[in-house]
């Protein structure tokens, strides 16, 4: 799968990118990550990308034409590739598990990072598909949602995790949040690695981890349940 980064931060991008089973992957060839600067793709001679809101307020926003043109020249690079632009945005769906394995199904993403005060909105209804949060809160830019993102999806591809990093029993695949988990030392600081994961008996290990998803979720996610 390949993603497409439009950001005026290209760097945040790669070198987040470039980190940890991502990063693996890159280098394996099952993904590929690519960051594109908005900002060269601006026709002024000063390099401006961004212009104050019609109708007053606060702050700059970013202009049409630079997005339209980096996303032309960008779609042009793989043009025969099924794609889904996106733009991330606290107004957009907040990103799901389910969310994540619908957009792995595409050969690649065009992802749409704001800064600023946010784009103007040409540019997402002229581009973008969908518009995707990561949560409710509001953060600098779209940078870091992006790669949120570009995580979520790529660990739903075959051949990103390795079989130790499988995903069936983590949290969210069955609903409910992750059991927890325990490693030697047996005991530390005076507190025991519970007595049933030391049993042998995979039947009451099961029973446990069920009732404790279930004791987990409905303690921090009732909403979950
Ligand atoms: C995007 C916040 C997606 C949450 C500022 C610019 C954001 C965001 N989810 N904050 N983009």
């Amino acid at each position: 799968m390949r993603f497409d980064v439009l950001t005026l931060f290209p760097e945040m991008i790669e070198n987040i990118a470039a980190q940890s089973i991502i990063g693996r992957a890159q280098n394996s060839g099952v993904i590929e990550v690519h960051a594109h600067n908005i900002r060269d793709y601006s026709l002024d001679k000063h390099r401006k990308v961004d212009d104050t809101p019609c109708g007053g307020g606060k702050g700059m926003l970013m202009a049409v034409p630079p997005i339209d043109a980096c996303h032309e020249a960008v779609k042009a690079l793989a043009p025969e590739m099924k794609t889904r632009t996106v733009y991330m945005s606290p107004c957009g769906q907040v990103l799901t598990q389910k969310k994540a394995i619908e957009l792995s199904s595409y050969d690649r993403l065009i992802i749409l990072c704001g800064h600023y005060e946010g784009v103007d909105r040409r540019a997402i209804d002229l581009l973008c598909d969908e518009e995707i949060s990561i949560g409710d809160y509001v953060l600098t830019g779209g940078e870091l949602p992006a790669c949120v993102l570009i995580d979520c999806v790529s660990r739903m591809i075959n051949g990103v995790l390795s079989d130790g990093e499988c995903f069936e029993k983590e949290s969210f695949m069955n609903g409910l949040l992750e059991y927890p988990q325990y490693t030697r030392p047996i005991e530390y600081k005076g507190m025991a690695v519970p007595d049933v994961l030391l049993s042998g008996d995979h039947k009451k290990i099961e029973k446990w981890r069920k009732e404790q998803s279930l004791e987990v979720t409905k303690k921090n996610r009732p909403d979950l349940i």
